[in-house]
């Protein structure tokens, strides 16, 4: 058997229009009660709820997500926006289970696609017990911290934290100043930080200690997830969403923003020995433009080979099962501003 199968001229054009209406509702969820699990054994002062971290595009937040859950479930790259999806990642806890909500970087919209993905980060805030504000370290606080921050102080009743990241790219004598700064923020806005914490998802300094602390801001309850669930998003999303992050590696400029992929199969194969089991992912790259198409095709399919590669590595990974991934590029003209095509890839 091949390895990773694909026609490097049998790429199709069209926009199918059989996206799967499923998606829709996958990824319109936001935290929505979750049955509750285990409440007989549950420990005296055991906590349970929401917490999710909001900042600037790229500042750290799915890498501190992931830090926290102890396993990789949402993609991360130094690419500007790259969660478009809010996910959440379950923290287990002696003292309390903690759901981690990951949502899309905060940032000034330039086109339809940056209005959807702002106004999910806004509704995730009001549904959450604590949100967690990340300002990376190596970065001067900005105007668009200024702004998120006054819009988040609007929301009165939920707990904020700032969360001061990437504390590994610094000094002390900068991370002193970046404190002050957080704290001045808080001040200038009214924002009460119920918390500073510095932290880095690099080395793990403080870690720990935040999954602690946002622990200790949970109300009281049972656990809200089954014992070893790390998230719960469809594992036709975690797919998608790693081969999105395998084909942001390496590219530029527009690029990244242009890309979108959808699963649109995914089951084990039949006829399969108990013991060896494979799992077939049928999935479509979409990106705006002829030109872009190329790109991500590279050289006799190279690129695209690599990508399908990298990608089923990360699912098998994820999800413990060989995967037979089939990975085409099809073009979506300008879908980032089309409502109709944004609906159909799942905004
Ligand atoms: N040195 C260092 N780099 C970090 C740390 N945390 C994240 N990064 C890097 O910062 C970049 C952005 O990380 P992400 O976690 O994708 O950032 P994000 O805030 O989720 O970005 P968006 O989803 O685009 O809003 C990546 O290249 C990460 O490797 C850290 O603690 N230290
Ligand atoms: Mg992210």
């Amino acid at each position: 058997m091949t390895d990773f199968p694909h026609e490097a001229d049998d790429f199709d054009e069209d926009f199918d229009e059989d996206l799967d209406e499923d998606l829709d509702e996958d990824l319109d969820g936001l935290p929505a009660p979750a049955p509750a699990f285990g409440s007989a054994e549950v420990p005296e002062g055991y906590r349970s709820g929401f917490a999710c971290f909001v900042g600037r595009p790229n500042v750290g937040k799915s890498t501190l997500t992931n830090a926290l859950v102890g396993q990789k479930i949402v993609i991360t790259s130094d690419k500007p926006q790259t969660t478009r999806t809010v996910v959440r990642g379950i923290v287990h806890r002696a003292d309390g289970q903690l759901i981690l909500v990951d949502t899309p970087g905060l940032h000034r919209p330039r086109n339809l696609l940056g209005e959807r993905l702002n106004d999910l980060v806004k509704t995730t805030w009001a549904e959450v017990d604590v949100v967690a504000v990340c300002f990376p370290a190596d970065q001067k606080i900005g105007p668009g911290d200024r702004f998120l921050v006054e819009e988040l102080a609007k929301v009165r009743r939920t707990t904020k934290i700032a969360v001061a990241t990437k504390t590994d790219l610094v000094d002390g004598e900068r991370l002193g100043q970046h404190l002050l700064n957080i704290a001045e923020l808080g001040r200038s806005t009214g924002t009460d930080w119920a918390e500073i914490v510095p932290v880095s998802s690099v080395s793990g300094h403080q870690i720990e200690l935040l999954g602690e602390l946002l622990v200790g801001l949970m109300p009281e309850g049972p656990p809200l997830y089954p014992d070893g669930d790390l998230t719960d998003a469809p594992e036709e999303i975690l797919a998608a969403e790693l081969i999105r992050e395998a084909a942001l590696d390496g590219v530029r400029d527009e690029l990244p923003h242009s890309i979108a992929v959808v699963v649109e199969e995914m089951g084990l194969r039949e006829d399969r020995p108990e013991d060896r089991p494979l799992l077939d992912i049928h999935a479509n790259l979409y990106v705006e433009r002829d030109s872009q198409k190329g790109i991500v095709i590279g050289k006799k399919g190279a690129r695209l080979r690599e990508v399908g590669t990298n990608a089923r590595k990360q699912i098998e990974a994820l999800l413990g099962t060989p995967v037979y991934l089939d990975l085409h590029v099809k073009i979506a003209k300008d879908w980032q501003k089309d409502p109709r095509q944004l609906r159909r890839l799942g905004f």
